[in-house]
């Protein structure tokens, strides 16, 4: 862990902000240590939970005409690649091989899986890059061979978690690091009935409880605090109005945490929520648009009509 000169982590500082708030908030990011990434596995592979499953069939049913475009030789840069089941279903349907693949996530674990994963299939060249989203891509940008063309894939919904200013925010930083012949190929999640995105987030086995309720183990291993985990339940809520699904960590009862890691001393009441995540799910003209808001020209939008899932490759013009 990074630390600062007072000796406190990046974690620790960004977390006693957020904790502050109204309602108090986890950024989701912090989900993603090596456990919270083998239960979003775990998760991956519940039958509520749609997303991981229909959008790999999509990738490799549609991988031709998703790679069309792309002048030759193609390379590609994955945001967020986790296991790198997808990237590697994606490189093994296409026509033609990928001499580079870059991948950024900031978990080590998937990125050491995700690199396995693309060794074993044959990719020549597969660089890492242990980062936030932002800062990958610079990194990406800046280590794409001359003379390929890029496809950025940003899969998995992972936008759904950013609100919609810091999406549109993300989406012109990809557009704007992108050149002509280059494209985004971006996963989103779409509006469905509130039934099924409570299954989804709230599923049956639990696992879903147990990812959000991770964070609080990682709070006290990193940060050396002490919150109970049997003292917080899982809500997941579907906010209609927001087109989001929110999930909390409610407390049980009145009680008392510190984080010294963070420098924090929480007081909490019976029932009072910590705000852990937001999943915003789209329209498919809305993903279009926000793709046009960014500066891409149009694009090709393949739909699952059943899990209600959109992959939508978004061109830069040649
Ligand atoms: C990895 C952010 C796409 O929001 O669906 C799964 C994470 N949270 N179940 C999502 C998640 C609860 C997931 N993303």
């Amino acid at each position: 862990m990074r630390e600062n000169v007072v000796g406190r982590s990046a974690f620790g500082v960004e977390l006693a902000e957020t904790l502050a708030r109204e309602p108090r908030q986890i950024p989701s990011k912090y989900f993603y240590d090596e456990l919270g990434s083998a239960l979003f596995e775990a998760i991956t592979r519940l039958p509520w939970y749609r997303i991981t499953r229909a959008e790999t069939a999509m990738l490799a049913r549609h991988a031709r005409d998703i790679l069309r475009p792309l002048p030759q030789p193609a390379t590609l840069a994955e945001l967020g690649c986790g296991s790198g089941d997808k990237i590697a279903v994606l490189v093994g349907a296409a026509a033609d091989p990928f001499p580079v693949v870059q991948l950024i996530d900031i978990s080590q674990a998937a990125l050491d899986m995700a690199r396995y994963r693309l060794q074993a299939i044959g990719v020549r060249e597969v660089i890492t890059h242990h980062a936030p989203y932002e800062q990958g891509l610079v990194r990406a940008v800046e280590k794409r061979p001359p003379e390929t063309s890029l496809l950025v894939l940003f899969l998995g919904s992972n936008i759904g978690n950013f609100a919609p200013s810091a999406a549109r925010d993300l989406l012109g930083r990809i557009r704007r690091s992108l050149r002509a012949g280059d494209a985004l190929l971006l996963g989103a999640d779409l509006v469905k009935p509130e039934a099924d995105l409570l299954l989804a987030y709230d599923d049956p086995l639990k696992v879903t409880a147990a990812f959000n309720r991770n964070v609080l183990r990682r709070i006290n291993d990193e940060l050396g605090a002490n919150f109970e985990l049997d003292a917080f339940s899982h809500r997941a809520t579907w906010n209609a109005a927001a087109q989001r699904v929110e999930a909390y960590l409610v407390s049980a009862r009145h009680q008392h945490v510190s984080i010294p890691g963070a420098g924090v001393e929480l007081s909490l009441r019976e029932g009072e929520a910590i705000w852990t995540e937001s999943s915003y799910k789209y329209q498919p003209e809305q993903v279009m648009a926000e793709g046009r808001a960014a500066g891409f020209s149009g694009g090709a939008q393949w739909i699952d009509q059943d899990a209600k899932f959109a992959l939508t490759r978004f061109d830069v013009d040649r």
